[in-house]
């Protein structure tokens, strides 16, 4: 083991000296040196499957910035992908995919050639756990069933999910086959993860807001506590962070019935209701709204400090409520981060 990381010690629940920090979507277009990476790769797709690539723009916010973490350059969506399902992504579009919206279509993904279609992202895990400061833990990802799905049946981004939803609905026990094949294939892709030297999981589930109570027991809780489950049987002690965004008054629930280690709170929820609800479970993550990154001015540091002031007493990492937007201008990530280096808890 290298040095003690900041990032480690607070999901095992200990107080460091400051709490640590990243940024989901820390690598991407607000970055002139990744345009230029971005430009050179060609699509997106080939930028996340060539590790030299990859590994250069995990890097590029670290230097910056030097984080307390770096995260895998990789997409939700490459697990459909290794699955046989077509994708694209189209400029200005994002992600198109060949919706998985029948039974047949269903039958026709396979698990057989999954390793092998993302080992180009294994070997950069590889790579970047060598390559990343020994003060930096390196967090490997994927998206929860649920969010992957969402995408695999509807082809695209939407903005209420509804394909997935009514699927869900519709056909109960093809979607449910689905879920279990996604649990299978996150599983596998997590735990190889692992073995290549990832430090810390986190499984994006974006949409699980849209779901009402008994579905997000079915489709978020139980395929995530699954995974949650089958890594730890392989790594008993490995921590995950779930961010099951929209959750609202269930991130509770949602910490007990899955056994993740931390979770990653999204913009809507107070500061002070996760300090008086959450953190009393487990280490929390969050949540500065990133367009208060985009805006900058004292509406950005009072917003810093005020969740800094929140959350630091418990364990507790600094990050957004959702992902870094391409218009931020990188000098007010430079600002956050100062903030939060300089930053000294209240006895
Ligand atoms: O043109 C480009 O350069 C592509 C933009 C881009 C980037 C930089 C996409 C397409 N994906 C990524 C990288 C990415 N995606 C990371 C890298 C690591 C980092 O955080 O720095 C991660 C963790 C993701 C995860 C991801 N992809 C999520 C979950 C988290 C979230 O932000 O909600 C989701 C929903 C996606 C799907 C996706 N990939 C890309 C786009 C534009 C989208 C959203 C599509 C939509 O719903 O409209």
């Amino acid at each position: 083991m290298t040095e003690n990381k900041r990032f480690i010690e607070t999901l095992k629940g200990q107080l460091t000296d400051r709490p640590p920090f990243w940024f989901m979507r820390q690598a991407g277009r607000y970055l002139p040196e990744y345009m230029a990476v971005r430009k050179e790769a060609g699509s997106f797709l080939d930028l996340c499957y060539n590790p030299d690539f990859a590994v250069e723009v995990t890097l590029q916010p670290l230097r910056r910035y030097d984080m307390d973490a770096a995260i895998l350059f990789s997409d939700i969506l490459v697990i459909p992908h290794a699955l046989g399902q077509h994708l694209e992504f189209r400029q200005g579009e994002g992600p198109v995919l060949e919706p998985v919206d029948s039974v047949a279509k269903l039958d026709a993904l396979s698990l057989d050639h999954l390793h092998d279609k993302l080992a180009p992202v294994y070997e950069t895990v590889s790579r970047l756990s060598t390559e990343i400061p020994s003060h930096t833990a390196l967090i490997g990802f994927a998206g929860a069933p649920w969010t992957v799905a969402t995408y695999m049946v509807g082809g695209k981004g939407s903005p209420d999910q509804a394909a997935a939803r009514l699927w869900a609905y519709r056909d109960e026990v093809a979607f449910q086959a689905l879920m279990d094949l996604l649990v299978e294939a996150t599983s596998r892709y997590l735990i190889r993860q692992v073995e290549q030297g990832a430090e810390v999981l986190q499984i994006f589930d974006t949409w699980a807001g849209n779901l009402p109570m008994g579905e997000f027991r079915k489709w978020c809780m139980a395929p995530t506590k699954k995974i949650v489950d089958n890594i730890r049987a392989r790594f008993p002690d490995m921590p995950i962070i779930g961010f099951p965004r929209g959750a609202g008054p269930r991130y509770p629930d949602y910490v007990r019935e899955t056994g993740v280690t931390a979770v990653s709170i999204d913009t809507s929820m107070p500061a002070d209701w996760a300090r008086d609800n959450i953190q009393m479970l487990c280490p929390v993550q969050g949540n500065l709204d990133p367009l208060l990154l985009v805006s900058g001015g004292e509406a950005l540091k009072q917003a810093v400090t005020d969740i800094l002031d929140s959350l630091s007493g418990r364990p507790f990492i600094f990050n957004l409520g959702h992902g870094i937007v391409p218009q931020t201008p990188p000098e007010h990530v430079a600002l956050v981060s100062e903030m939060i280096k300089e930053y000294v808890r209240s006895e």
